[in-house]
């Protein structure tokens, strides 16, 4: 297993549409164990494929409190949303320190392979229907701050842009420290 790096927010790559996975292979179980560790490691509740920069519809999920209980999800397609409607507070991996509210349904039904290419199909309501979601628009190259206005998005792409550019200037005195 292995760590990936998460791809930051305005990333051009975060716009990729991923492609279906052809076959669940051991290829696949890799990025799956990978993108399981990343999350963990990142404190996430959920991860895509796309922000790893691996363009296929992988996605791993994991809102239990314990954090033991890893969802997989591939060539995920949401089969029913509920009409009715939320407003939760959200953040992304790939945008840090960013949170804002987004409307979802507020319960979803999702058909997926799992690791093992048996298909399953889930109903979700609460963190997981909300996550379930915000990883799906990954696949398709959305990142959750386009929900957002243009000014409060314009904002987030100014602050993280000048954030990266001081993590790269501190980066040589952070490896001398080490
Ligand atoms: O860790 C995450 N928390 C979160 C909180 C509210 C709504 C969605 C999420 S997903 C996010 C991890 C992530 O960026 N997945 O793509
Ligand atoms: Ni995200």
């Amino acid at each position: 297993m292995a760590l990936r790096t998460i791809l930051s927010y305005p990333d051009p790559r975060l716009h990729t549409v991923a492609r279906p996975v052809a076959a669940v292979d051991e290829r696949v179980r890799t990025l799956v164990a990978d993108m399981i560790e990343t999350m963990y490691h990142a404190n996430g509740i959920g991860l895509a494929a796309t922000q790893v920069d691996v363009h296929e519809r992988v996605v791993v999920i994991d809102v239990s409190e314990e954090r033991n209980e890893p969802l997989v999800l591939i060539n995920a397609e949401i089969t029913w949303a509920s009409d009715e409607t939320v407003v939760n507070e959200e953040g992304c991996l790939s945008v840090p320190g960013i949170y804002d509210g987004v409307e979802r349904a507020t319960a979803v039904r999702v058909r997926a392979l799992d690791e093992h290419g048996a298909e399953r199909e889930i109903e979700a309501e609460g963190l997981l229907a909300v996550c379930i979601q915000h990883e799906l628009d990954h696949l398709r190259g959305k990142v959750f701050v386009e929900y957002l206005s243009p000014l409060k998005r314009n904002r987030i792409k100014t602050k993280l842009l000048k954030q990266q550019r001081e993590d790269q200037r501190a980066e040589p005195g952070e490896r001398r420290r080490a």
